[in-house]
């Protein structure tokens, strides 16, 4: 049994890892290859949807990632990509302690709502002690707390024609607060165990570089999955038409879809 799971991981990290590090040269830099009509690109595309398809296939549904105990945390989460987003809106609210913030919950779903900071620390909520996996080549292990995102979806009940929901955030990743930040899961992440709207880092109110007030742990996936900042949730049929149609901001600049670890 044990076998199995040890060479099950091996095939895993082939598959996935493997087009992720040719696809991937880090947060920052990417290369005109990546455009969508490049044959690179479209083999990349294919191989991410196989990978999405495998690891389902292999993993199950509910598989939960590795949790750690207190004593492997070794270092602070390192801050990364933005760390103090560029927005009015933003830096207004958190002037005021996050008073005002508002999680926005809409799209297809039978009850819209709009949370307050606290009413979402009093919703159902999971604390694990995970890794952090980053393409860029570093790890770190930290302890997440945060509300069940299964337990925000039971409210406001998703249609059933809602196929992922997205994560739109604070942050511009263009000057004259162009593109914002986000990312999209699909329903069988959404409804895991250990999918969390993190308020907590480590003990401690989730820090404004690690993404203050809210930001998403999806742990079966890779770091930029994560999405920090988070002011609104969407649920959708389909992203095509949302910023560059990939489902995620470094999506549309040439990363897989489906970034599972
Ligand atoms: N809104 C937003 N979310 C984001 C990013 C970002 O730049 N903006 N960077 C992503 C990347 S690439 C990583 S590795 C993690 C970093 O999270 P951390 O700053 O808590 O380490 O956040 C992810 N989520
Ligand atoms: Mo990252």
């Amino acid at each position: 049994m044990s076998g199995f799971a040890i060479s099950r991981r091996r095939f895993l990290t082939g598959a996935s890892v493997g087009t992720a590090s040719l696809a991937l040269g880090g947060c920052d830099a990417f290369d005109s290859y990546l455009s969508s009509d490049s044959k690179v690109r479209q083999t990349l595309e294919r191989a991410n949807d196989l990978s999405y398809r495998v690891q389902r296939l292999l993993q199950g549904r509910d598989a939960l990632a590795q949790e750690f105990s207190a004593a492997d945390i070794r270092q602070p989460q390192r801050p990364n990509g933005i760390t103090s987003p560029d927005d009015e809106a933003y830096n207004a609210l958190l002037t005021n302690g996050f008073a005002d913030w508002r999680l926005e919950v809409s799209g297809l779903v039978q009850r819209p709502l709009s949370l307050s900071l606290t009413q979402l620390q009093s919703m159902p909520s999971r604390t694990q002690i995970t890794r952090h996996d980053c393409v860029e080549g570093w790890s770190a292990i930290a302890q997440w707390q945060g509300a069940r995102l299964s337990a925000l979806l039971d409210v406001v009940k998703p249609a059933a024609t809602a196929k992922y929901v997205v994560f739109h955030c604070a942050d511009p990743m263009e000057e004259g607060g162009q593109s914002p930040y986000y990312e999209s899961i699909d329903m069988d992440d959404a409804y895991h165990e250990q999918t969390l709207l993190a308020y907590a880092l480590n003990g401690q109110p989730l820090p404004i570089a690690n993404g203050a007030p809210i930001r998403l742990r999806v742990e079966r996936q890779l770091g930029y999955k994560h999405a920090k900042y988070v002011m609104r949730l969407e649920l959708v049929e389909s992203f095509a038409h949302i910023a560059g149609g990939k489902g995620g901001y470094w999506e549309d600049q040439g990363y897989q879809w489906y970034a599972g670890i």
